[in-house]
């Protein structure tokens, strides 16, 4: 029997406290198949039984089976059924994965009912780390991380020390993860090395990956063949550059057999691609694609593709067209082993976009639809931030609202539900500790698309907190309405971009608007926000199948928390609750800071029934955020008001 790994050392359990495995630990667990990572049953097993103390079980104590024999027909890999046989538990699955999952639940859930059957919607549900092997000189070792730097990486090498990595693993396999891109999209020099130098310690990671039922996926530059290869050109269809990428892959399957594949950023804010050699993103796909294929492989290609040196004169283009152009007119043409992935709106996880009418449009193509758990825009793991809501709205926006065809984009989005990961090497390991919940939501999504956000934040917080009925309804107050909180103060009318440009955290009205980034809001002395109309404007509105695409055109039914995506509005016009539209401004910002207080002082109210650090952390990031609150609503409330000349009609103080 190896010694049992500590279970979480020196960091925050997240949902997992050893304690709530209890009933698990005291058991007698066995397991009969499910590879290496059913053999992570026992493994978890003797890491709760350490920690807690406890010895081997009595013989008399409950039996928990974890079993691959019997499964239910029709499960898919990685989903489980569980059976209660008296006081004893028996867990069915078709594979190690799913014993796993069962294992996890068990511990979230400790009364996990008799006859659940939890069955994974989608196959690939997945986390990217933005990891870098060294730290970018801009942006740390994790771009857009804010907890801290990478779990993974360090030096310019993989971490020798796995731990992390391992509890990592446990979190991501305990809501069902199993998928994760090491490094970041935008691969340097550095991480170049992964699929060369540093492919023994690739493979140490996927070996350990693999035991949680995860597979891993490496982020490749397109200029490799030039980089790496020796090559003067990374074209494609020179059969140069396919050889060298079928090379690569060769190598990289002796080393990892179960790689999922590529993940790709190319032609997309400087980043290398096919279009230097007149080739479209199909071709680029496509040849790396035939590299993976014998090897069951796949090509994961980001359709984050718009022209990021755009003139701000310029008003015939439109940013948030730019996927749907780009990739609409290759439908059909990606090898079968090519899913894009389509971020979850046209722009740049703002905290309030339409849905990408790219997700419903590619019927011909494979597609993953991709969240951002890092708070980049929303807040930065300073602010509470609870992005379950806007996922699960997204996941259930019908395409094909008015026809016969329902068609959300979690039917769509068959090629998996992505997120970009939130963690890093924090002692809490998301920075906040209440962006915990954006970890656990996220995976729980992934698995099942039409659970309750709600619920979510309830199942989280009890496994987290324990069942302190007060301290959850405290923990709910301060959590639950958050996402349209941020919105509120930041983003009036799913206007965005009013953020302080490269680090995007704090306000500055113009700090976009006259770049090259393709990110305005155009406000002036009449109105604000952007014509996407077909009538009269960009024309994006007509991406849309035509239910939605004629609610968006017309100012009288497009929804409000979008309308200023869609239209350009007078200050004066009136929204359907009576008040003008720069009124509506004024209130929810100066409501959206009232709401910041409200939360910081519930926090008071119940910040001693957790543990001191916890406490604290919590209380400092609510501190930042009222400041911050103040800030926004300072700065936009001045900027709408110096714009329009009206009055706000409470009299309340503008600067
Ligand atoms: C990884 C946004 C972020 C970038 C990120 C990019 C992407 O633009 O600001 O940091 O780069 O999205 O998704 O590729």
């Amino acid at each position: 029997m190896p010694t049992p790994q500590p279970w979480f050392p020196d960091t925050h359990p997240c949902w997992l406290p050893a304690a709530r495995g209890r009933h698990l630990a005291a058991a007698r667990v066995e397991v009969d198949g499910g590879g290496p990572a059913g053999a992570t049953v026992l493994d978890e097993v003797a890491s709760l039984r350490a920690e807690l103390g406890l010895g081997e079980p009595a013989a008399d104590a409950p039996r928990w089976l974890f079993t691959t024999a019997g499964a239910p027909d029709g499960l898919r890999p990685g989903g489980f059924a569980v059976h209660h046989d008296g006081a004893d538990r028996v867990v069915r699955a078709p594979d190690g994965a799913g014993l796993l999952h069962g294992f996890y639940r068990a511990l979230v859930v400790p009364d996990v009912l008799d006859g659940t059957v939890e069955d994974p919607a989608v196959d690939l549900r997945m986390l990217d780390s933005w990891d870098n092997m060294t730290a970018d000189g801009v942006m740390g070792s994790v771009e857009r991380g804010y907890a801290g730097d990478s779990v993974l990486f360090r030096d310019g090498r993989v971490v020798e020390d796995l731990t992390r990595v391992r509890g990592f693993l446990r979190l991501m396999a305990s809501v069902g993860l199993n998928a994760w891109a090491l490094n970041n999209v935008n691969v340097h020099d550095a991480e170049r090395g992964l699929v060369d130098e540093h492919l023994p310690d690739v493979a140490r990671v996927a070996d350990l990956a693999r035991s949680f039922g995860v597979r891993v996926w490496l982020s490749v530059d397109f200029s490799s063949p030039i980089s790496l290869g020796g090559l003067d050109v990374a074209d494609p269809l020179d059969e140069r550059v396919a050889a060298f990428w079928r090379e690569t892959a060769d190598r990289l399957y002796r080393a990892v057999p179960d790689l999922g594949g590529f993940l790709v950023k190319a032609d997309s804010e400087g980043r290398p691609g096919p279009h230097a050699y007149g080739r479209d993103h199909a071709d680029g796909a496509n040849v790396l694609a035939r590299a993976l294929a014998p090897h069951g492989g796949t090509v994961l290609w980001r359709c984050f593709v718009y022209d990021h040196r755009q003139d701000w004169r310029d008003r015939s283009t439109d940013r948030a067209r730019a996927a749907h152009d780009h990739f609409v007119p290759l439908d059909g043409r990606f090898d079968d082993n090519v899913v894009l992935q389509v971020k979850n709106g046209p722009m740049d996880f703002q905290v309030r976009e339409p849905v990408s009418p790219l997700l419903g449009a590619l019927r011909e193509t494979t597609t993953a639809v991709e969240f951002q758990v890092t708070q980049e825009y929303t807040g930065q793991q300073q602010h509470v931030c609870y992005l379950a809501p806007q996922w699960s709205e997204v996941l259930r926006f019908d395409f094909g609202e008015g026809t016969s065809e329902p068609r959300t984009v979690a039917d769509c989005a068959r090629g998996g539900v992505v997120a970009v990961s939130n963690v890093g090497d924090s002692w809490c390991w998301t920075g906040h500790p209440l962006a915990q919940a954006n970890l656990f939501a996220f995976g729980r999504l992934a698995w099942d698309p039409r659970l309750d956000p709600d619920a979510l934040l309830g199942e989280w917080s009890r496994a987290t907190f324990g069942d302190d009925e007060e301290l959850l309804a405290g923990v709910h107050d301060v959590v639950a309405g958050s996402w349209r909180t941020y919105e509120d103060l930041t983003a009036p009318l799913g206007v965005g971009w009013m953020v302080s440009p490269h680090h995007h955290y704090g306000p500055d009205v113009e700090g976009y608007e006259y770049t090259a980034w393709g990110t305005y809001h155009f406000a002036d002395r009449d109105g604000v926000g952007v014509d996407r109309t077909v009538a009269t404007g960009t024309g994006y509105a007509g991406q849309y199948p035509p239910a939605h695409a004629a609610r968006y055109e017309d100012l009288a039914t497009c929804p409000e928390e979008l309308l200023l995506f869609f239209h350009h509005v007078g200050y004066g016009h009136r929204l359907s609750t009576g008040e003008t539209l720069v009124q509506r401004i004024y209130d929810t910002h100066f409501a959206g800071v009232e709401d910041v207080r409200r939360r910081a002082a519930r926090w008071e109210e119940v910040a001693d029934r957790v543990d001191e650090r916890t406490a604290q952390e919590v209380r400092t990031r609510l501190a930042e955020q009222v400041r911050s609150a103040q800030e926004w609503c300072d700065r936009i409330t001045t900027y709408f008001h110096r714009a329009s000349g009206a009055p706000d009609a409470h009299g309340r103080r503008i600067f």
